[in-house]
């Protein structure tokens, strides 16, 4: 064992850093908790991450909060000049995409997938996933004319900026993405690595079990 433990359903945000520990080949340790007062919000987690939030890890002691600081921070650490960027400009790069990822899109693709794909059918709000396309079409079109003449966010090879901003959208992939044709190839590229899909795998059995009463729980939090 590498001494890694990653906290958080794979339904979760989790999502992001088990993809990481599955590129990486780590030997991690999953705690799949779940959100709420008897997961994350217990006074258990809440001692380890007092903001009640997934995912959060405990790397050998060292504890992190917030899903892409977590990625970039393993990507450094067992995968420098790899995964991670070994250049100043290149890095900073990594950091304009994750941020950008967080900043511009991570919301709407979850309110979206919420109200289009995972409430039951009679409580979605046609009014929120259509505001929430809105929001979206102008950093897709951004993110679409990034890979549209290489085929990943840096260049050639994919990397930690990759990861974060495919993550963090991958439940677009069940959008319709015609007007983003770039982004929706290189998205089921980066879904299709085989680190992906095992991470994939996880939070498709996640969501699979997760009761709509949880959904709704994230909906009412978040007020998404
Ligand atoms: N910016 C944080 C967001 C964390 C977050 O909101 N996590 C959700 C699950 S995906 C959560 O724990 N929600 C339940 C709650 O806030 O009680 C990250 O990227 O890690």
């Amino acid at each position: 064992m590498s001494g890694l433990r990653i906290y958080g359903i794979a339904r979760t945000r989790a999502f992001r850093a088990l993809w990481m520990a599955e590129e990486l080949g780590l030997d991690y340790e999953h705690l799949p908790i779940e959100i709420g007062d008897a997961g994350a919000r217990s006074p258990e987690f809440l001692k380890i991450n007092p903001n009640g939030r997934l995912p959060f890890i405990d790397d050998n002691g060292f504890v992190l909060f917030e899903s892409l600081a977590i990625t970039l921070y393993l990507a450094k650490k067992h995968s420098l000049g790899g995964l991670y960027p070994s250049t100043l400009e290149d890095e900073a790069k990594a950091w304009q995409w994750s941020f950008w990822a967080i900043a511009e899109v991570d919301r709407g693709v979850n309110i979206w997938s919420l109200h289009a794909v995972r409430l039951p059918a009679a409580e979605r709000d046609p009014l929120k996933r259509d505001e929430a396309l809105k929001v979206l079409a102008k950093p897709f079109k951004v993110l679409d004319a990034a890979v549209a003449k290489q085929d990943f966010l840096l260049g050639g090879t994919f990397t930690v900026a990759d990861l974060n901003v495919a993550a963090v959208i991958s439940r677009a992939i069940d959008m319709d993405l015609s007007a983003s044709p770039n982004l929706k190839f290189w998205l089921t590229r980066c879904l299709e690595r085989p680190a992906a899909r095992e991470a994939m795998a996880l939070k498709n059995k996640a969501d699979k079990e997760t009761p709509p009463d949880v959904i709704r729980q994230i909906v009412r939090i978040n007020r998404l």
